[in-house]
């Protein structure tokens, strides 16, 4: 298959060597120049279990280059797929499909706006993975790869994408109502994506202080009431779900922990923006979630 990921960031990255050690074209769409000659020049390194791996794959900073692509992986940060999705979307050839994989639900509207319904789809995914420098990627654990549609029926080839990622070595499934993947990921990273962010911790730490497991309650808990306020299934006991993310994940570094010791924007918009924005339409009261929300901005007003 020819395969577009477009950003280079750990995701990206992530998917761009694992499809590409499986054997398929892959080209990484940069908007950044000298990021992308880099890329073109040495590949990406892929750091899995100990073990480094050097993986070919084509980069590019022109948008064109996406025609003729038969996957799309869009994994840039939410706040840049509009602008991503605006220099892609002309040059989408009618058997393209493209897949957003950005946390939190601020990717839906753009992917709505600027995709033609039968060319989009998104995943969500547990994918662990840990830029260490650009090209350089170091994946972090193994978790679902959920893939759905905004809106019915779900094409053949979200399937065969299914397939190519279950066969590359990140597994994946296609859900019929992809919105409850996106709510149970949407509550795991208002906890602990402000949380490990702002107290600068790995994941695991929010499981084992009692202190922060009672935020991460709370966060989780508010976060639970709008999506059932929006009729969204998120299961019996989200705070022990998300708790067991935390377990599972312990050692990870979360992607808005990355983002801010790297002193970039991070996606706190997105996740629990959009929670307390979707609460305060429905007027059900979100304290933890505002209050955090509120923090990540500041912290990242410091960055300049
Ligand atoms: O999705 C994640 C992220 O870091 O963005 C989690 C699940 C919290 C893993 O770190």
């Amino acid at each position: 298959m020819k395969i577009t990921v477009v950003g280079p960031g750990a995701l990206g990255s992530l998917f761009g060597a694992l499809l590409g050690r499986a054997g398929h074209r892959i080209q990484l769409l940069d908007h950044q120049r000298p990021r992308a000659a880099l890329l073109a020049a040495r590949g990406l390194l892929l750091e899995e279990n100990g073990r480094k791996e050097r993986v070919s794959i084509l980069a590019t900073t022109e948008p064109a280059a996406v025609a003729g692509s038969d996957l799309i992986f869009l994994c840039v940060k939410s706040g840049a797929v509009g602008e991503s999705l605006a220099a892609i979307a002309s040059f989408l050839s009618p058997s393209s499909l493209l897949i957003a994989c950005q946390n939190g639900i601020g990717h839906l509207e753009p992917l709505r706006r600027l995709v033609p319904a039968d060319r989009r789809s998104v995943a969500v995914t547990a994918q662990g993975a840990t830029l260490i420098a650009p090209g350089h990627v170091r994946h972090g654990g193994s978790g679902p790869t959920r893939l759905g549609v905004i809106e019915p029926p779900v094409p053949a080839v979200l399937t065969q994408a299914a397939g190519v990622l279950t066969a590359a070595g990140i597994p994946a499934l296609v859900e019929g109502d992809i919105s409850q993947a996106i709510w149970r990921k949407l509550l795991a990273n208002a906890a602990i994506n402000a949380l490990t962010a702002l107290h600068d911790c790995p994941n695991g730490h929010l499981a084992a202080d009692s202190r922060l497991r009672k935020e991460l309650s709370q966060a989780v808990a508010e976060g639970a009431a709008v999506a059932k306020a929006l009729k969204v299934e998120v299961g019996s006991d989200p705070v022990a779900d998300v708790l067991a993310i935390c377990r599972a994940t312990a050692e990870n570094i979360s992607s808005m922990l990355q983002d801010v010791r790297r002193r970039r924007r991070t996606e706190i918009d997105a996740i629990n923006g959009a929670i307390v924005a979707e609460a305060r339409r429905l007027g059900i009261p979100v304290p933890v979630n505002e209050r955090l929300l509120q923090a990540v901005k500041a912290r990242e007003g410091d960055f300049g």
